[in-house]
């Protein structure tokens, strides 16, 4: 299996948490984000919207969508599952995926914050308060529903879907100075999460195709 993926895309690092927690091994590729090698014919072949990351399968079959990525390998890995077949537990890991994969994160993609400073003109202290805005709009919500959990995941006590979510996310926020102090039940869940050598490799920090700055 091959991850295309660049180091500190929050999609690309649910895959690889994903990909570690199943213990599934697999070569990466970088594609450079900052300098629009996602958006080169050869790439978009592979992922026509341009965005990271795909994971080619052994039969060379390309996916793309990080969400529908791991929804397929728990499909075609079984073992530690991360999307609960059934019942409140498969309904809250979605939940909160959804919130971040869906309200958070898109707003605040690398391709947005381009075209607000770039189009739209606004400048980067603007772009940081707007940056923050949702975050906060998120983070909070997510913190909510985490009230529901007793676990010391997100959802019950081992990683789902939802955390292979939620600590990229808060990666991203505190890349970006966000102060996440509010949200001390995400903090006690990213604690739980930093003691699993798969949420180790799969950190940002920790990339072969890391490039500094
Ligand atoms: N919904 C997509 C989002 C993927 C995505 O937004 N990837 C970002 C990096 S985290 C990207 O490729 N950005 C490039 C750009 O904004 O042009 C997924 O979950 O895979």
């Amino acid at each position: 299996m091959k991850l295309l993926s660049f180091f500190n895309s929050s999609a690309s690092y649910r895959v690889r948490i994903a990909l570690g927690l199943k213990g599934i091994t697999y070569q990466t590729e970088g594609v450079n984000i900052r300098i629009g090698e996602q958006n080169q014919l050869a790439y978009r072949r592979l992922n026509p919207v341009g965005l990271v990351p795909t994971l080619i399968g052994d039969r060379g079959d390309a996916h793309g969508q990080s969400l529908a990525i791991i929804d397929w390998l728990d499909r075609a890995y079984p073992d530690s599952a991360l999307i609960p077949a059934s019942g409140d537990a498969r309904d809250r890991v979605l939940e909160i995926a959804c919130v971040i994969a869906c309200d958070i994160h898109p707003i605040n993609n690398m391709r947005v914050l381009r075209y607000l400073t770039d189009e739209l003109k606004i400048s980067d202290e603007q772009k940081n308060n707007w940056y923050a805005h949702w975050v906060k709009q998120g983070m909070s919500a997510v913190e909510q529903l985490l009230k529901r959990n007793s676990g010391r995941f997100c959802v019950g006590d081992s990683p789902t879907l939802a955390d292979c979510c939620l600590i990229p996310q808060m990666a991203n926020a505190l890349r970006m100075n966000c102060n996440l102090s509010g949200y001390p039940r995400c903090l006690a869940v990213w604690e739980a999460c930093q003691g699993l050598p798969a949420f180790i490799a799969a950190a940002p920090e920790n990339q072969i195709d890391k490039i500094s700055a």
